[in-house]
């Protein structure tokens, strides 16, 4: 279980033109990347992915945010993926994060902080069916995986 989770390199970094670098720094912590796409969120789509934060009060910046320009979402494959991958990038406050994270080397703020990453293997699942559709999935993915995924879809 748990070798999935959902990447999104967010508005601010797509737009600091730092798409290649932050994706070499994914793969050469051995994350496979499985499914890939580069698109511009509406406000219900940004709202609905972010839906467990519409009564924080950075809600709307996040919006504002997360809709400002394109961003690229990306399936990651790794053991203990979400784990390792929230390892990977760092605290949300780039001050706080470690050194050698994501944010830590490329985040400018607690609000537009590069990357976003899965916070549970439950999230994953969800995040990932947000951008991916099935097909696109069925392509990519083992068998074994794929029987994990078409019973999500059935529930
Ligand atoms: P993410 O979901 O994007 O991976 O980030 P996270 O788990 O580290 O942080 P989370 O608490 O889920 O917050 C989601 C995103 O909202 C923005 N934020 N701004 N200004 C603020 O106080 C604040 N707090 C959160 C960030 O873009 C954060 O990544
Ligand atoms: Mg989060």
């Amino acid at each position: 279980m748990g070798n999935k989770t959902l990447a999104i390199i967010k508005p601010d970094a797509v737009k600091r033109n730092l798409i290649g670098q932050i994706i070499k720094e994914i793969t050469d912590a051995g994350f496979k990347i499985k499914a890939m796409k580069m698109v511009r969120l509406t406000k219900d789509s940004a709202g609905g992915f972010y839906e467990i934060h519409k009564e924080r009060p950075f809600f709307n910046n996040l919006i504002e945010f997360m809709t400002s320009g394109p961003c690229v979402p990306i399936v990651l494959e790794k053991d203990n993926a979400v784990p390792a991958f929230r390892k990977l990038i760092g605290a949300t406050d780039p001050a706080e994060a470690d050194e050698g994270t994501i944010r830590k080397f490329y985040a400018h703020s607690k609000s537009e902080n590069v990357i976003h990453g899965s916070d549970s293997n439950k999230n994953a699942a969800i995040e990932i069916a947000h951008f991916f559709s099935r097909m696109e999935l069925l392509e990519n993915y083992q068998e074994e995986t794929l029987n994990r995924y078409r019973i999500l879809s059935e529930r």
